[in-house]
């Protein structure tokens, strides 16, 4: 089997790489500033073909990943925990109301965020978390659902005794992680899905039960730019495995019937320009002017193409981000007078979809800035989101650019 670095997916090789996303966005009319990296960007491990030819499965693609770039190896167990953890979860979602996994907790546990768990909630997180700690390559996990980092530690016994582990194995990686994205919705049968980031682990050392809170924290407070992997699974009318390694965006789709995710839509390629836009509606009257005026013009026709767009929102991030990847337009849960943030966690929703979105060729900004640029100073930090198709995203900045953002209610 022949295999070629990547330059496949876009039809100048630049492209695949995180500077050649920043080419791509430079092109466009837009003051969105460029994305540049400092950690080299990987080749994307290929068959000749693949960009024409479906039929590779991610643990084929990983392993290729891996010959590739050795330096990337210990992904590969990483991807095999997050598909394993992905096929039972999308079990637990269908299966669902058969199994009175519906609801919420008897107990009534209320999460970090301040929000009421559901069964799924709970049960997703306990999967994705103990999936990833067996890797044996994580040094901490960060998740929607965990008000503290969770540390990877080697004694089984009381890896089941605690939400937080003490010992520190020597993983290299830290995860951050939404495990049942949009879960309000699941009780009705409409789509949900978890989103991943994986980074480089960056502390030595950091015991939790020494009260060392802050260092392990600090493993998990790295910029979007700092990311070396991310993705989705979308638990839908099918299961969709979408990811990122810096060097294009790739879409696998579970087989059922093989009991494997199938390379599905290689080299994702956002359209420049959509005739979808996705927001909350509801809260139209307490965004930003700039935000109420861009979205006036969407709806109205008035806007730079002079068409009028369709509305197109579900209520799940994974759902609504995969619709505008494949299909173009733009999605945001920008900041309102009520979420002065916005309602999306930088660090396990809105960076992970950035990286993913950016390296399909589209543009995440917070309205003045880029996603991938920010620094987290919390876990659980929220930031406004506007992503999508280059141009659209771009029409949107250019109402920014027209005010001062001292006039914004998101004062970055
Ligand atoms: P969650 O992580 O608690 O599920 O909340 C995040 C979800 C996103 O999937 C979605 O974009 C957003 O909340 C929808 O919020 P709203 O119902 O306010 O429109
Ligand atoms: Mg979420």
């Amino acid at each position: 089997m022949q295999r070629v670095l990547v330059a496949l997916c876009f039809s100048a090789a630049a492209a695949l790489v995180p500077n050649g996303v920043a080419a791509r966005a430079a092109n466009a009319k837009a003051p969105l500033k460029a994305a540049t990296f400092e950690r080299a960007a990987p080749t994307a491990p290929i068959f000749s073909d693949v960009c024409s030819e479906t039929g590779v499965t991610l643990s084929r693609f990983m392993i290729e990943t891996a010959l590739a770039n050795p330096e990337l190896r210990e992904l590969e167990s990483i991807f095999s925990s997050i598909e394993t953890a992905s096929k039972t979860i999308s079990n637990l979602v269908r299966r669902s109301a058969l199994t009175g996994l519906t609801g919420y907790l008897d107990s009534g546990n209320i999460n970090i965020q301040g929000e009421e768990q559901k069964k799924l909630d709970v049960i997703t997180n306990e999967v994705l978390k103990n999936a990833l700690r067996y890797t044996g390559r994580m040094g901490v996990l960060a998740s929607e659902e965990e008000d503290a980092p969770v540390e990877v530690d080697d004694d089984l016994d009381e890896r089941y005794k605690k939400e937080i582990i003490v010992e520190k194995t020597t993983g290299k990686y830290v995860a951050v992680f939404d495990p049942l994205d949009g879960s309000s919705n699941v009780d009705a049968g409409i789509p949900t899905g978890t989103i991943f980031g994986i980074f480089e682990d960056k502390q030595d050392e950091c015991d939790l039960s020494n009260g060392d809170l802050d260092a392990c924290l600090e493993s998990t407070l790295q910029p979007g730019n700092s990311l070396v992997a991310s993705g989705y699974v979308l638990y839908s009318s099918a299961t969709h495995l979408f990811m990122t390694l810096g060097a294009g965006t790739y879409g696998f789709t579970y087989d059922e019937h093989i009991g494997e995710f199938v390379l599905t839509h290689p080299c994702v390629e956002i359209p420049k320009r959509g005739k979808i836009y996705s927001f909350n509606e509801a809260n139209r009257p307490y965004w930003d002017k700039p935000l109420q005026g861009y979205l006036e013009g969407l709806s109205t026709g008035a806007g730079e193409t002079a068409t009028q767009y369709t509305s197109r929102y579900i209520g799940s991030m994974v759902g609504d981000v995969h619709r505008t990847l494949l299909y173009g337009g733009v999605f945001g849960y920008p900041a309102d007078a009520k979420n002065k943030n916005g309602k999306l966690r930088l660090l396990y929703e809105a960076a992970p979809m950035a990286f993913l979105v950016e390296q399909a060729g589209g543009l995440a900004t917070t309205g003045r800035g880029r996603i991938m640029d920010i620094e987290p100073t919390n876990v659980h930090q929220r930031v406004p989101c506007i992503l999508g198709s280059a141009d659209d995203v771009n029409e949107c900045l250019g109402k920014y650019a027209s005010t001062s953002a001292s006039e914004d209610i998101y004062q970055p």
